[in-house]
């Protein structure tokens, strides 16, 4: 048969593969360390990089990776988040058997007895799972920021008949006791796992790098619905892949490591746990460098989302002359900059900044006014604040610490709840 007819015997392979795949998102994280930003949405829900929101990345990376069956699996303050999912990701095809299926804690109980830990949030769903009949289930954190082809990972699983494969990236070792830890052998099976050890050790001739787990599984369906089951009537289980599941099936079952790889630049691939104010406004920053390390403008792996549909932005001159400008910024659909000066800024959509203002070194959410002659720095201000005429932040923080919340590094965090304004809707 001529060569174009047909895709390469790896490319079908592994696209049979995402096909027999369900992909699971576990949404329901309250991410506090995100302070007042996660007061009212889940953490998936927080707006990122412009127009997206967190959960667009791993939807995305589902979508473009050819698994396009998804669960969303939703518990705290998930309004905002199921509102965005509804709207943005009707885009899967229904006839061929794609989707995107909104999955709610079963609100019988009172607030604690919810989804306990994420292994009962996927074992309060084996219904849907036995329903679907998946071969593989892919299990993701619904909250981290990158791009990842799960394909190839699908292929490392199947090739080394693992029952789970567990996404992993190098860290930095005084950052690890934040999240699982793992010890692999040769054939990167792994022979240890402790979640959040207070101690953690580094790898095998690498002093100050450790292995991390990214949250992120391939399970073999069978093998899942057997553990998930088993886990459940455990005592004294807290029912958490990083804490029970994964730990307990070491040595006992084929567990294998995927590391994370940007097969493009030869390197560990771009990933970022956005799940502190700090970390989350250095993330939005990076965006607006001259040449950021995620890039947002590649063709071959869009990030989708949902958008209103807006008018583009707009810059113009005030009643003195003053232009408005930005530089070294993002500026999003239905912004108004009228004499005002923004740089190394990111305003997501509908922002207005009247004349006068300065801004620099900060992150606005969607629906922001800033008024006229304000000084503001070093901010992270959310969706809908109303900020008055001669608003001054970032530049004392015993000031600003009075009304607004200031972190370790002195950015400043502004909600609506802070400004004393009333809530918006929408
Ligand atoms: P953590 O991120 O601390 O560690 P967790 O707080 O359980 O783990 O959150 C994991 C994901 O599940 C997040 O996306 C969160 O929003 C969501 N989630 C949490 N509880 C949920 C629930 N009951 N229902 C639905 N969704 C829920 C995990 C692993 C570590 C790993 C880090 C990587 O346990 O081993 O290193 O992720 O960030
Ligand atoms: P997002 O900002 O994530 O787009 P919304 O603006 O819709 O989401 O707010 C999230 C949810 O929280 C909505 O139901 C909203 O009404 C509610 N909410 C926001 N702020 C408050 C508040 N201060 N008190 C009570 N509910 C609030």
């Amino acid at each position: 048969a001529p060569a174009w007819n047909e895709a390469p015997p790896e490319t079908r392979h592994i696209s049979r593969l995402t096909r027999e795949t369900l992909g699971l998102i576990l949404a329901g994280g309250r991410g506090s360390r995100l302070a007042a930003l996660t007061d009212w949405r889940a953490k998936p829900a927080v707006p990122f990089g412009g127009k997206f929101r967190i959960i667009d990345f791993p939807l995305s990376n589902c979508v473009n990776s050819g698994v396009r069956r998804i669960g969303v699996l939703t518990q705290y303050k998930s309004h905002s988040l199921i509102r965005h999912v509804q709207r943005g990701w009707g885009l899967l095809h229904a006839e061929f058997n794609e989707f995107v299926e909104l999955l709610p804690a079963q609100q019988r109980m009172d607030e604690h007895s919810w989804y306990a830990g994420t292994a009962d949030a996927v074992y309060q769903n084996i219904d849907i799972i036995r329903h679907h009949a998946p071969k593989y289930v892919l299990i993701l954190a619904g909250d981290h920021i990158y791009k990842m082809d799960y394909g190839p990972m699908i292929a490392a699983h199947v090739e080394t008949q693992a029952d789970i494969t567990v996404g992993c990236i190098e860290v930095p070792l005084d950052q690890a006791s934040a999240f699982g830890v793992m010890e692999i052998d040769e054939q990167a099976r792994i022979v240890k796992f402790v979640e959040k050890p207070p101690n953690p050790e580094p790898m095998l001739g690498r002093a100050d790098v450790a292995l991390a787990s990214m949250g992120i599984y391939v399970f073999s369906t069978k093998f899942l619905l057997s553990a998930l089951i088993r886990d459940a009537g455990r005592h004294g289980s807290s029912h958490d892949f990083g804490k029970d599941l994964i730990p307990g099936a070491i040595g006992r079952h084929a567990i294998y490591a995927y590391p994370f790889q940007d097969t493009q630049r030869d390197k560990q691939g771009y990933w970022r746990d956005v799940g502190t104010v700090d970390a989350y406004w250095e993330a939005n920053m990076e965006l607006v460098q001259v040449a950021p390390p995620l890039n947002l403008y590649d063709r071959d792996w869009p990030i989708w989302t949902s958008q209103e549909q807006l008018p583009p932005a707009k810059f113009v001159f005030d009643d003195d002359d003053r232009r408005g400008m930005a530089v070294d910024s993002m500026v999003s659909g239905g912004c108004i900059i009228a004499g005002a000066q923004l740089r190394r800024t990111l305003l997501f959509s509908n922002v207005r900044v009247e004349s006068g203002t300065v801004m620099e070194d900060s992150v606005v959410l969607p629906d922001v006014s800033v008024g006229h002659d304000c000084r503001i720095r070093h901010a992270v201000i959310d969706k809908g604040c109303v900020l008055p005429d001669g608003t001054v932040i970032g530049y004392d923080p015993e000031h600003d610490r009075k009304r607004f919340h200031v972190t370790e590094k002195g950015r400043v965090l502004v909600t609506p709840d802070m400004l004393g304004q009333p809530l918006h809707t929408g």
